[in-house]
């Protein structure tokens, strides 16, 4: 399998971890890409029309989109069962905690891109703030539901701490431990797995 990536993303650092964790990571040759949304990679776009990483392309030449998708068919390849729990109230809370820590992280990069991509001259200050607004409210919740993120690895864990770790990566001045505490030290026992050693973020 070929996975179209790029260190920096935590949407290609959420399908390494969850590779790394049921075994599969060395059959996954990465593919890294530097990209943008008004710079995309032909490569990438030959793959998957909308030109975003991580696409993974399988050994049959079907190609795989978005994270959601290939972090799925990894479990499935894997025997199925062991980053989705099967039953009831937990399969509900691991998807929702993974659709959380993506919204977090699409968040993020909204406001990435607004400053760092878009010309000075055109940046939107407020659209800014709103989006970082998304990102705060999503950790004031975490840190008061930090019981429901599992020790062990699973999609919805695996996902928020891909997106604290984009925090740490991008926003570092803004400090995301301050007033979440008990977040940080879930996320300290979490990232010190070997999945999210293997994985740290890291500029192409
Ligand atoms: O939007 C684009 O055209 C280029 N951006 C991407 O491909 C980003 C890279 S993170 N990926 C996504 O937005 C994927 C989201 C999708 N829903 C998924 O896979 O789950 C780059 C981070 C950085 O450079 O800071």
């Amino acid at each position: 399998m070929r996975l179209h990536s790029n260190p920096a993303s935590p949407f290609g650092r959420k399908v390494m971890v969850a590779a790394h964790e049921l075994g599969l990571a060395d059959r996954i040759t990465v593919d890294d890409h530097l990209l943008s949304p008004v710079e995309p990679s032909e490569a990438v776009i030959a793959d998957n029309p909308l030109g975003k990483l991580p696409t993974m392309v399988l050994d049959n030449g079907h190609a795989l989109y978005d994270s959601r998708v290939i972090c799925e068919y990894l479990d499935h390849l894997a025997g199925g069962g062991r980053l989705y729990p099967q039953a009831g109230d937990a399969r509900w809370r691991a998807l929702t905690l993974q659709a959380l820590g993506d919204g977090m992280m699409e968040a993020a990069l909204l406001a990435r891109y607004e400053t760092f991509l878009r010309p000075e001259e055109l940046r939107w200050q407020a659209w800014i703030e709103h989006q970082k607004l998304k990102v705060q409210r999503g950790l004031d919740w975490l840190e008061q539901n930090v019981d429901q993120l599992a020790e062990e690895a699973d999609i919805g864990s695996i996902t928020i701490a891909c997106a604290l770790g984009y925090l740490d990566f991008r926003f570092g001045a803004d400090k995301w431990r301050e007033g979440h505490a008990r977040l940080a030290d879930w996320f300290a026992r979490f990232e010190s797995r070997p999945s999210m050693q293997a994985t740290l973020p890291r500029q192409l």
